[in-house]
């Protein structure tokens, strides 16, 4: 077999869902990476028509099975990554698949960037019961950096919804952390644990309920760190890049309730420059 490695360009590793319609998960970190210039690599969990939030009488296709022969089949292949990231699993078996994927694939270098989706608004998601949260945990401790929203890192930690974010962000698991939809003052956004510093990163808060949103701002984040930039500047980059496509968004209602239109966003910068 031809070698794959290296491949000039650096590469990611993508587990998350396919949800077909919609914009969130795959759909959005593929085409946000590439215009990082990162070859991506997804692994889908699952293939849905549409995303969960806000559609009825969805279709969903769960890939485990194929998650495994296919990673069975790069290992073959001999393919390397430069970065792993994790997202919605549609079972404890998927949090464990993602975990053996970690541990098998990583190599010096790799990062690896878990995004704990179990749920939102307080809530967790219907689909999921305790033993996701407990193997999302484990999966966490595995991550160089975590990129929960406050009810998942409420989830994670065991504290209350209510608990401070600061009283959040200490607790949680993982090397690095970055909670999402943090809100204060009518403003809305981040607050992170980059090694021993803690950085938060604020924007106005749209008057518009999302999904995706966190998507967009940890495929931008990981683009970031892969361009080489260290933590803070990331943050900062995709946070601004997040907020971006939500105004994007916010002037194409109400046809456009049901994702970020992040495409506008990038269509603007490739031909800036
Ligand atoms: O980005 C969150 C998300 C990911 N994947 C699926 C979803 C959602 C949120 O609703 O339904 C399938």
């Amino acid at each position: 077999m031809k070698n794959v490695n290296p491949c000039g360009l650096k590469r990611a590793a993508l587990i998350n869902d396919l949800s077909c319609f919609g914009k969130c998960s795959l759909s959005v970190a593929m085409p946000v990476l590439s215009s990082y210039g990162v070859e991506t690599v997804p692994l889908p969990t699952a293939i849905l028509s549409t995303h969960t939030g806000g559609f009825e009488g969805f279709v969903v296709k769960d890939m485990t099975d194929e998650m495994r022969s296919f990673s069975e089949h790069w290992k073959q292949c001999g393919v390397a990554f430069d970065a792993i990231s994790t997202g919605w699993c549609c079972s404890v078996g998927q949090v464990c698949l993602a975990e053996d994927f970690i541990k098998s694939f990583r190599n010096e270098g790799t990062v690896v960037l878990v995004d704990p989706v179990l749920g939102d608004n307080g809530k967790l998601y219907a689909c999921f019961g305790d033993a996701q949260v407990a193997a999302m945990r484990e999966l966490c401790a595995l991550a160089d950096w975590i990129t929960p929203n406050r009810t998942e890192a409420a989830l994670l930690t065991g504290l209350p919804v209510t608990a401070s974010d600061e009283e959040l962000l200490t607790a949680l698991p993982g090397k690095n952390a970055v909670i999402t939809s943090i809100e204060r003052n009518g403003e809305i956004g981040y607050l992170a644990r980059i090694g021993n510093e803690t950085v938060s990163v604020m924007r106005p808060m749209a008057d518009l309920s999302l999904h995706g949103a966190g998507d967009v701002f940890g495929s931008a984040f990981l683009g970031e760190l892969l361009s080489g930039k260290d933590g803070k500047t990331a943050l900062e980059s995709a946070a601004e890049f997040c907020d971006r496509s939500i105004r994007e968004t916010a002037v194409r209602q109400p046809g456009h309730w049901y994702g970020l239109a992040f495409e506008a966003v990038l269509k603007e910068r490739s031909t800036n420059g």
